[in-house]
């Protein structure tokens, strides 16, 4: 098969690309290396990478009119809810319209796709009040983030019913594991939590550490990726992708401390705008497609902090 990863580069995607690399594929990548790495790239003469930003339309339609992708992932993004508060129309472009140039690019040249598999976000369902979240709950998406990730989730569904074009999407909660990126503020929590364990520096929590988060290991990420590459049942459908089982983040830190056998220097300071309190999943609809999630909290954290060489 041959398969795009937007986003390649970066911790989701070289995760889904070292997958590809394992069955035999050949694997495009285009990654603007703002938070992937090359060193995350599995070395394979499979792989092809192209540093380009995914808003280089005329780059991106040249790209998939000429490679014929039969199974394209769409996880390229501005990944922090923060971040797109600080830069709502840069993270618009890329988020949202880079991902509608990629569908009608598919669309108006009646390139034939066998999958496309977009990451959409349980920052959709907001702060209503109802948890554990279900797909079929109502959401309210009010951060730039949420509003991309939820008009593009549409999108994308609707290129199924509306086109034919077979797509699936994945409403990610908290994923964490080896090779996300610590570099910026607005980087995942447990790699921010992890670097600064390891580092012994201090680790500021924003809020009182009682936000709940369901903390999903990548490798099951992957997983529920590749049930929704597989199954055509799935496709014009939203999933839930996480554990089922929610924690505390001050729960969450203190199980990373017993992982790692090191306590945290933690500075308590004021919640940060736009963040979600309470976040947790059911996963019920996914399941009955076959996902079991295999990494609770504490096989996760283990094998996340002995990756980082500890
Ligand atoms: C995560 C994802 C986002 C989206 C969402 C789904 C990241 C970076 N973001 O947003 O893409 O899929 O989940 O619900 O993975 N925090 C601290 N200290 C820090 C950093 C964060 O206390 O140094 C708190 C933060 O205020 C929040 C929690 O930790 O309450 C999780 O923050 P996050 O940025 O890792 O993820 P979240 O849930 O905002």
């Amino acid at each position: 098969m041959k398969v795009l990863v937007t986003g390649g580069a970066g911790f989701i995607g070289s995760h889904v690309v070292e997958e590809h690399v394992n069955s035999g594929d050949q694997i495009i990548i285009v990654d603007d290396f703002s938070m992937g790495k090359w060193e995350n790239i599995p070395k394979s003469g499979a792989v092809t990478v192209y540093e380009k930003s995914i808003t280089d339309y005329k780059f991106i339609e040249k790209l998939l009119i000429e490679e014929k992708f039969d199974v394209i992932y769409l996880l390229a993004a501005i990944a922090s809810v923060a971040d797109t508060i600080e830069r709502p129309f840069e993270s618009h472009l890329v988020n949202q319209e880079a991902n509608l140039v990629i569908l009608e690019t598919i669309r108006t040249n009646k390139l034939s796709v066998q999958r496309i598999i977009f990451a959409s976000s349980a920052a959709v369902y907001g702060n209503l009040p109802k948890v554990p979240k279900e797909e079929s709950d109502p959401v309210l998406p009010d951060t730039a983030y949420a509003i991309d990730k939820y008009a593009t989730e549409r999108f994308v569904l609707a290129y199924s019913h509306l086109y034919q074009i077979p797509t699936v999407a994945f409403r990610f909660f908290n994923v964490y594991g080896p090779r996300q990126n610590p570099k910026s503020p607005y980087s995942g929590v447990l790699s921010i939590a992890a670097n600064a364990l390891k580092n012994d520096s201090v680790f500021k929590v924003f809020g009182d550490g009682l936000q709940t988060r369901d903390f999903v290991y990548v490798k099951d990420v992957v997983q529920a990726l590749q049930l929704g590459m597989r199954n055509d049942d799935m496709i014009g459908q939203v999933f839930n992708v996480a554990t089922g089982h929610a924690r505390s983040l001050n729960e969450t830190l203190a199980l990373l401390e017993t992982a790692a056998q090191r306590h945290f220097k933690l500075e308590y300071l004021d919640p940060r705008v736009g963040d979600i309190k309470y976040s947790s999943a059911q996963i019920d609809k996914i399941q009955s497609y076959g996902y079991q999630p295999k990494f609770n909290l504490n096989r996760g954290l283990q094998q996340y902090w002995e990756s980082l060489g500890e």
